[in-house]
């Protein structure tokens, strides 16, 4: 094998996310009809051939250990794997501290596999990378960590790991999340170097970071505040530039593409994104398939209602298992088994699947959790203080309905 160890963290609380993270996981949450947030850094790893996976979860983890064993079950006839490990409280009697803590508590799974190089990714981005390109990078400059960075507006600053570089590459300089005077790229006063919290670590380097950090009291163990801060004034810690991964198949447009789906309102954007005319982000490449869990249900349906209206879907993302009955749905992504009955009209919305809406519905800008059913007649989206008086409503008034809520049935 490759001496590469994958360790995907999928543990974090994702609050910012509420309320779609009220049940489940950010990781686990649907996405673009088909996928789940973690399908993308999974689908990276599975598509660079790198599959000795362990998906470290912790918070509300039962729906993404459903998703996993359904979505990415790999047998034991190699040495193959993708293992999702729940919290277990290795070291003592608490959670993770800490992401830096959540490798730390699981050091036995690497000793027990002896790699030579140790990923450790996050779980929650939408975006594609050749795995392999990074790692020759890491392996060419012999770096005890690489760290994958991506240029972004200045005013995100305070949302990133900040990183300075020099001209060969080398780590520098690195902020955790600055609040006040990023340092921006030279030449580019717009933009930051942020860290994407993709790191790869010789084995061996990570091994003695971790166990140095747990001794320290006040450490927040985690990577960004503590580990590359720690790191990289030794020396060898390099700064690997996403924009310059090639993946066959993809254009100029999609080059660079990676969002933080941190807040209803990027989620939101980047499920957008995917039904633009000229999507920056594609998900029709067949050189990088994307995998997801598919369940066993019918293709779409578009249909004609008894007054012979045409049910129809225009610039949106049907998965399999709709039905779309003398309704128009325009500009929206809609998961498996969203039934939309006859004269409603649905726009700019993402529909997560098992939805029912009723007859006679006008929805705006809504994203639509698993399960919720709305009722003949309901309007959202048209009156923002009605809206706000009745759901959550992001910062740029996308309406958030949570998971299983039955909509205008009782009002
Ligand atoms: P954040 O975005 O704040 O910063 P963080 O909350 O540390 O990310 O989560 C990183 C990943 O670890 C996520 O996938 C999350 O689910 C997972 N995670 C968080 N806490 C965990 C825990 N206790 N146990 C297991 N998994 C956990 C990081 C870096 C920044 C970088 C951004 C890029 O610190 O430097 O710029 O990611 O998004
Ligand atoms: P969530 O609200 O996050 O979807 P669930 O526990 O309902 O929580 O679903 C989690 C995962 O379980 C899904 O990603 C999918 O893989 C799987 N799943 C959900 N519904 C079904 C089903 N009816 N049959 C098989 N697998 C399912």
């Amino acid at each position: 094998m490759s001496g590469v160890l994958t360790m995907i963290l999928a543990g974090g609380e994702g609050t910012r996310l509420a309320p779609l993270t009220g049940i489940r996981a950010k990781p686990a949450v649907p996405f673009g009809g088909n996928y789940r947030i973690i399908d993308f850094v999974l689908n990276n790893f599975v598509n660079s051939d790198l599959l000795q996976i362990f998906v470290i979860t912790q918070f509300k983890s039962h729906s993404l250990m459903k998703h996993l064993s359904r979505a990415w079950r790999v047998t034991g006839l190699t040495n193959r794997f993708i293992d999702p490990i729940p919290a277990q409280m290795q070291t003592g009697k608490h959670w993770y501290l800490g992401t830096a803590d959540a490798i730390y508590q699981n050091l036995h799974l690497i000793h027990g596999l002896d790699p030579e190089h140790v990923c450790v990714f996050g779980g929650d981005h939408i975006y594609k990378m050749d795995v392999r390109q990074m790692l020759d990078y890491h392996r060419q400059r012999n770096a005890r960590l690489t760290v994958a960075a991506i240029p972004v507006p200045v005013a995100q600053a305070h949302e990133f790991g900040v990183i300075e570089v020099d001209a060969n590459g080398k780590m520098i300089g690195f902020e955790e999340k600055p609040k006040t005077n990023p340092k921006t790229i030279p030449g580019r006063p717009d933009y930051v170097l942020a860290s994407m919290g993709n790191y790869i670590f010789e084995a061996k380097t990570l091994v003695n970071v971790l166990e140095e950090d747990a001794k320290q009291s006040d450490s927040k163990h985690d990577f960004g505040h503590n580990i590359i801060p720690g790191l990289y004034p030794g020396g060898d810690v390099y700064v690997y530039d996403f924009s310059a991964n090639h993946i066959r198949g993809e254009n100029e447009r999609s080059a660079g593409y990676w969002r933080d789906v941190g807040t209803i309102d990027s989620y939101y954007e980047a499920n957008m994104d995917l039904i633009s005319v000229e999507p920056p982000f594609d998900l029709y490449n067949r050189y990088w398939p994307l995998r997801g869990y598919t369940p066993p249900v019918p293709p779409a349906k578009f249909v004609h209602d008894e007054a012979n209206r045409t049910g129809q879907a225009i610039s949106s993302m049907v998965a399999s298992g709709c039905i779309v009955s003398g309704s128009i749905v325009y500009q929206s992504i809609l998961g498996f088994n969203v039934h939309v009955h006859s004269h409603s009209y649905i726009e700019k919305c993402v529909l997560m699947g098992n939805n029912d809406i009723g007859r006679g519905c006008r929805i705006r800008r809504a994203i639509i959790d698993k399960d919720v059913k709305i009722a003949p007649g309901t309007i959202i989206g048209e009156d923002p203080v009605q809206d706000k008086a009745r759901f959550h409503v992001s910062a740029s008034g996308v309406v958030v309905i949570p998971k299983g809520a039955k909509i205008g049935f009782d009002e």
